[in-house]
């Protein structure tokens, strides 16, 4: 190739990067920037959005009118389609749990492995490793969008109408209602249950109706859902999974938007995620005994009763960890065994 076509070349390249960067400048900042949350604010991580929007406007004077939208609504309660729409544009902001996104960016689920994280000693021995969330967020910044920061969406506990569940082999034949992740799946038939998939909106009448037996979720989203008004009078406290908060903005939006402003936003989202982790953590030290106040009769696993159980999903953690993320996965291991 000749000098001058090189030129000619490079040029052209330099232009087409910068071009949507300028096309950008020239936009408007849109009166509304629309936030999907699956949980509204009455709950820890539905709050944590709450906290995010109200920083953002206070600290752009409304430049950044971020409007939160509870119940996946923007997605029709659909929470497993959320990062696709963003990716579509009808989503601008993520507040939510990545394993509701494991259909679409299998290696944002990385820290739901089952038992992987077995106390808040290891979740934030993990959450606060610079290298390790670096590494995480250039994951994010590929699948498309600005990750700003990271809560917690709690240890999710096992409940359901039939019996205690104190061994493995108490879930058999057990229909556990579990998100849209097949990793969850698996987990419940390895333990002796038989899963289904379904959304939150639909958890709900399928439990009230007895169409299914069982969820999981954090002991404060059992709460503030009353799900033992849905027939759930058993609830085993095993810390089996617990995903983190993650704050995000669609990449297209977050570069529309000044250096100025992208600072104030990133510390918004850092503050609220942790008042929502402060939040989420108060109400789980007390969630036995609030959950038991209901006449719920709640089971606290003993170490070796949490032993069988992360034996029974050895195998199906082996093959998702492998799916998943290998070694990325490894340098999350070592963390908590650090820790
Ligand atoms: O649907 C659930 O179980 C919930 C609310 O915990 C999630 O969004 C993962």
């Amino acid at each position: 190739m000749k000098r001058r076509s090189l030129i000619q070349l490079a040029t052209a390249s330099v232009a087409s990067v910068a071009l949507p960067r300028y096309a950008f400048a020239q936009n408007a900042y849109k009166a509304e920037y629309k936030m999907s949350t699956v949980v509204p604010p009455a709950f820890a991580w539905g709050k944590g959005g709450e906290i995010f929007a109200n920083l953002v406007r206070e600290r752009t004077s409304g430049r950044i009118n971020i409007k939160q939208y509870p119940g996946a609504s923007l997605v029709q309660g659909q929470q497993d389609r959320e990062f696709s729409a963003m990716r579509q544009g009808i989503i601008d902001v993520l507040c939510g749990a990545p394993i509701n996104w494991s259909g679409t960016v299998r290696e944002l689920s990385a820290f739901t492995l089952p038992f992987l994280l077995p106390d808040h000693k290891a979740y934030d021995a993990v959450i606060n490793n610079a290298p390790l969330m670096a590494e995480y967020f250039s994951m994010v910044r590929k699948a498309g969008a600005e990750p700003l920061a990271v809560g917690e969406t709690g240890y999710r506990q096992i409940s359901n109408s039939k019996h205690p569940i104190i061994k493995p082999d108490d879930l058999k034949g057990i229909k556990v209602r579990v998100v849209g992740s097949p990793m969850y799946g698996e987990i419940m038939s390895s333990m002796g249950g038989n899963p289904t998939f379904m959304s939150w909106a639909d958890a709900q009448p399928a439990l009230a109706s007895g169409a299914v037996d069982a969820q999981e979720n954090p002991l404060e989203v059992f709460l503030a859902a009353k799900v033992n008004t849905l027939g759930q009078k058993y609830v085993t406290k095993w810390n089996y999974s617990n995903d983190i908060l993650l704050y995000a903005i669609a990449a297209p939006v977050w570069a529309g938007w000044t250096p100025a402003d992208q600072k104030i936003v990133r510390e918004a989202a850092q503050d609220a995620a942790k008042q929502q982790i402060a939040i989420v953590r108060k109400l789980f030290a007390d969630d036995v005994q609030a959950v038991s106040a209901l006449g719920v009769n709640v089971h606290v696993p003993t170490p070796p009763e949490i032993e069988a159980w992360q034996t029974a999903t050895r195998r199906t953690y082996a093959r998702w960890k492998a799916q998943i993320q290998p070694a990325f996965i490894g340098k999350i291991e070592q963390i908590v065994a650090a820790s």
